[in-house]
């Protein structure tokens, strides 16, 4: 639906035209033309300027997911500012992060799924917290679990939304609180262990730390035994429910628990995963068919591959010793040297270990608004923006505003005049992936590439993000660059390394490039089949149900075991007084993330509006189509409410990716979620998108028409 859209994104009247320079006050939107002369001759000058005034570390990056490309995007930025010496970088995830911190810590590695046709094998899918017939992962992910459930296989859904995917595949719906999985996860476990359903020998052999973990559980900790009764108050799941889900979890085996990244999107995410993660431990479903390692991403590459991330070269271009090597994010001269950040999980290869240097992309409104003086690493004085609708994707716009109008200079590479570049300085307009040649990597591992064919020539004057950088990269004086070779020579160089690739001229000729598996993969079959040679890449050795490395931080909001826990916006906080309503803020069907909102078919799919369940619309007088208010101390937002019992009593959903649009008063008519979020992070890095709080109320003049 999206890629059948898109042709109206490319030819739509309101892509930039021609590279612009503001006029009036930021934020005002006020513009005028230039040429790409006298633009990057200004970008350039601002960043020697800046350079060599507050050093190299004065300018932030901020990348974004808008291209998926080897070449375009970030990527050729980054290269480019290497060159000068560097940026600040920023760290954390907002798609994984939690998930993340919870795997290496568990497993020592982020590739623990399985392949997805082996969902066939198994006798039990949960989808927690999992929507994938609407988060795309990959073409065949719904078809693999629609054939799953043709074969008679049993699938839940447990998400506070009764989904499309729970609505398609599932079996049953599970509704549950927000942000209270960890507490679901954990009796589950209590019933397992209780009744003596877990697998000791599995226990015994690959894991550390069980007793630990049994002791919380059963209460002889805290003495708060974790009973069904104890998580059906805090999941509004009953108790009945609860221990029904795990004997059918412990007893057919092999069960494939998948967690997905949405619960982990809250205060303290990477408990939810983390407890996943030991679930899926207890009851022996890891390195077998059918099971699955609760998190994370999943590969169809060797187990060498999992292990070290090998770098074999092989394939059809190979790079002599002069040619310069792909540029990696972590070149980044500004973080050489620079000892790793405390809490990470840094003694773990390739594990959370940003440089201390680098600035959590959830903390960086404060990062520019107190810099040094209130503990920063730098003083911010440049963003330089690619591929990202920043404002409006990360949480706390109105504080997002005050910071970015704050800086000295901001330059945007982007196909339309988002509310992100509405805020800038220069604005330069990038052509499609229609416009140019590329390769993809598709995401988490499938196995295929694809070849993005160049269809059309650039629209208007805009250009890509490499030749762009052609360009300023002689305005920088840079000598010599990679940037240099012609576009094909360096997408050869870049796909190199990708030694499965074995034609690079069938891959551009046909488009994509399948890639031949011998037999579907299982993450972690060589360790449980062959221990001795294959140990886990924890620091152990053995999957860490209790995890040493963590205990080191000693930080009672970082447990070495799962533990649930509350904070100061979960429904229990005193502040619940106030804002009585949890928000969710999901990944929409219709868009991806802010892209594709402004695309008129797509926009007939899914009017945006706030989802409410019928007895909190009922309390408020609200009725479908009303307009509402919604709001906290962080902003407010006026859209259509939709009542339906889709969503569980005491949550609401305003799904991201909508437009900020403010009106004088600074309510905002777009609908975008993060309006309302929060910009901290958690002790796992963790972006709390889904734990915010909020209150609703009929808006001043509550009929769409009489607003419009
Ligand atoms: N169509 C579309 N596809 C996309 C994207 C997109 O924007 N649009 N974005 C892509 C990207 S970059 C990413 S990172 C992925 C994201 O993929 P996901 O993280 O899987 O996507 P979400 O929709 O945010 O969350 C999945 C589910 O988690 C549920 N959820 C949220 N909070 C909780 C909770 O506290 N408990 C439970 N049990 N469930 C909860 C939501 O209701 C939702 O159904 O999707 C990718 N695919
Ligand atoms: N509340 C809430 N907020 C979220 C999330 C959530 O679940 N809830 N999810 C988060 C997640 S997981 C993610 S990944 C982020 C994504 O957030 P972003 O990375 O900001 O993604 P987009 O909103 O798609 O913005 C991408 C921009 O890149 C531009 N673009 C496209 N192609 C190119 C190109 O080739 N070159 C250049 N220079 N620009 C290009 C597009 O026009 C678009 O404006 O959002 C996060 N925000
Ligand atoms: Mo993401």
């Amino acid at each position: 639906m999206r890629g059948r859209a898109y042709r109206q994104r490319v030819y739509s009247d309101d892509r930039l035209r021609s590279p612009l320079r503001r006029v009036g006050n930021r934020g005002e939107g006020i513009f005028e033309r230039i040429s790409w002369d006298e633009a990057l001759n200004e970008v350039a000058n601002k960043i020697k300027e800046i350079k060599q005034k507050h050093g190299n570390s004065a300018i932030l990056l901020v990348p974004g997911g808008g291209n998926q490309g080897m070449l375009h995007g970030i990527i050729p930025h980054a290269l480019m500012l290497h060159q000068i010496g560097g940026y600040t970088r920023m760290w954390g995830a907002p798609s994984y992060e939690g998930a993340l911190f919870a795997s290496m810590a568990t497993y020592g590695t982020m590739m623990t799924g399985n392949a997805r046709e082996d969902l066939l094998n198994s006798k039990l899918i949960i989808m927690w917290g999992w929507n994938p017939a609407n988060t795309i992962w990959d073409p065949g992910t719904s078809l693999w679990l629609a054939k799953a459930r043709e074969q008679g296989i049993k699938i839940v859904s447990i998400d506070p939304i009764f989904t499309d995917s729970a609505a398609v595949l599932a079996d049953e719906w599970i509704p549950i609180r927000p942000g209270t999985d960890t507490a679901a996860l954990i009796a589950i476990s209590y019933v397992i262990i209780s009744e003596n359903l877990h697998d000791m020998d599995f226990i015994k052999n690959y894991t550390i730390g069980f007793e630990k973990f049994r002791d919380y559980v059963l209460g002889l900790e805290d003495d708060q035994p974790k009973t069904p009764e104890w998580a059906e108050e805090i999941t509004m799941i009953s108790a009945e429910t609860i221990r029904n889900l795990a004997r059918e979890y412990a007893i057919n085996k092999p069960a494939a628990l998948i967690a997905g990244w949405g619960p982990a999107r809250t205060a303290f995410g990477e408990q939810y995963s983390r407890a996943a993660n030991v679930l899926c431990t207890i009851t022996g479903n890891i390195g077998i068919n059918g099971g699955y390692a609760a998190g994370f991403m999943r590969s169809y590459y060797s187990r060498e591959r999992i292990l070290t991330g090998s770098k074999k070269k092989s394939g059809p271009f190979k790079p002599d010793d002069e040619t310069p090597k792909r540029p990696r994010l972590q070149d980044n001269p500004v973080d050489f040297g620079a000892a790793p950040r405390e809490e990470s999980l840094y003694k773990l290869k390739g594990g959370t270990n940003p440089a201390n240097t680098r600035i959590h992309y959830n903390d960086y409104y404060n990062a520019i608004l107190k810099g040094c003086k209130g503990g920063y690493p730098t003083d911010i004085k440049m963003a330089y923006i690619a591929g990202t609708n920043r404002l409006n994707q990360f949480p706390n716009v109105n504080k997002g505003v005050k910071a970015l109008k704050s800086l000295d200079f901001i330059v945007i590479y982007e196909q339309f005049m988002t509310p992100t570049a509405q805020l800038a300085d220069i604005v330069l307009p990038v052509n499609t992936f229609m416009e140019r040649n590329d390769v993809a990597v598709p995401w988490l591992g499938a196995p295929y590439y694809i070849y993005l064919n160049k269809a059309i020539d650039s629209l208007y004057e805009s250009k890509s993000d490499l030749e762009i950088c052609k360009e300023l990269s002689k305005k920088l004086d840079i000598e010599q660059s990679l940037l240099d070779l012609p576009e094909e020579q360096i997408l050869k160089l870049f796909t190199a390394p990708r030694k499965d690739i074995k034609s690079y001229n069938k891959m551009k000729r046909d488009g994509y490039f399948k890639v031949k598996v011998d037999e579907p993969f299982i993450a972690f079959k060589d360790q449980i089949e062959d221990f001795e040679k294959n140990p886990f890449p924890t620091l152990s050795g053995k999957i860490e149900i209790y995890c040493e490395h963590i205990a080191e931080k000693n930080n009672p909001l970082m447990p070495p075991i799962p533990k649930y826990l509350t904070h100061d916006e979960h429904y229990d906080s005193p502040i619940a007084k106030k804002y009585s309503l949890q928000l969710l803020t999901p990944h929409n069907k219709r868009r991806t993330h802010s892209s594709l909102h402004n695309i008129p078919w797509l926009e007939e799919i899914e009017p945006h509006a706030v989802w409410i369940n019928p007895v909190d619309a009922s309390k408020r007088n609200i009725n479908n189509g009303d307009l509402v208010d919604i709001f906290n101390d962080r902003g407010r937002m006026r859209i259509p409410a939709k009542v339906t019992e889709r969503i569980i009593p005491g949550a609401v959903c305003v799904y991201q990716g909508a437009w900020y649009n403010p009106d004088k008063d600074g309510v905002d008519l777009g609908g975008c979620a993060n309006i309302l979020t929060k910009d901290v992070y958690s002790p796992g890095g963790a972006f709390p998108l889904n734990s915010s709080l909020v209150e609703i109320e009929l808006s001043p003049n509550n009929k769409l028409e009489e607003m419009q």
